[in-house]
């Protein structure tokens, strides 16, 4: 290795790191079974992304809201919730909400509600960028068998936004079995049933009401623009990878 001296090293060293960063094994901390924890406890993932990056779909305000203070609060009631508890501190967030009964009842709620807010918001930046494209190859294979058509998974799932009664989030879900559409109230996560979701969409309040007010159709319609179906395809060969 030739000589570096100190501002080459710290250059190298950055440029290592970002790449470390972007490594898509890496970069998920949600619903991949590959993640690994160095240490205890639950920490809030930055946004992948700048606040503003997603307008007008999700305006910056919402974005550092729902980010910085709603993300926030469920990591910190999650690790409050498990003080004293490494064992648990230290699983993945997926083998934590997997293996839910082994939290004690105590707190399992306070658990369900905070880690499943935790690993369903780490998705959900994920899943979004700026011009997200369009599924192609194996998914949209998938997506036109198991609903005929893009447009009708479209609408199914967006049907499943709409109609979540308060609270909660629609899913597409990769399996087992073929593709399927669903909801699930408040944080409920569908892993905690043994599927592994590949997209969510949240439709609490405090993802749209700061622009769209009470017209949530109009939020999940936006919404459609910033989904990124390159993290989606991932997300859908890791799971046929795993099944
Ligand atoms: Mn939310």
């Amino acid at each position: 290795m030739p000589h570096l001296n100190r501002r080459q090293l710290l250059k190298a060293a950055g440029a290592s790191a970002a790449a470390l960063a972007l490594t898509p094994l890496m970069r998920r901390t949600a619903f991949a079974a590959e993640e690994k924890k160095a240490a205890a406890g639950f920490t809030l993932p930055p946004l992948p992304y700048a606040y503003d990056a997603l307008q007008p779909s999700i305006i910056e305000r919402i974005m550092k809201l729902h980010h910085d203070t709603h993300h926030a609060a469920y990591v910190k009631n999650l690790n409050t919730a498990l003080e004293g508890q490494d064992d648990l501190l230290k699983m993945p967030i997926d083998e934590l909400l997997k293996n839910i009964d082994k939290v004690p009842e105590k707190i399992r709620q306070t658990v369900i509600n905070n880690g499943g807010g935790h690993a369903n918001h780490t998705m959900f930046w994920q899943v979004m960028a700026k011009d997200g494209g369009k599924p192609n190859g194996a998914l949209a294979r998938a997506i036109d068998q198991a609903f005929g058509s893009f447009d009708k998974f479209q609408a199914a799932f967006s049907q499943a936004a709409i109609t979540r009664f308060g609270s909660g989030w629609a899913w597409l879900i990769a399996g087992p079995g073929k593709l399927e559409v669903m909801s699930s109230p408040n944080q409920d996560t569908p892993v905690m049933e043994g599927k592994t979701p590949i997209l969510g969409l949240d439709v609490w309040e405090h993802a749209y009401y700061l622009k769209y007010k009470n017209l949530r159709p109009a939020y999940v319609a936006a919404w459609w623009n910033v989904v990124s179906w390159k993290d989606v395809a991932e997300r859908y060969a890791l799971a046929r990878k795993g099944s």
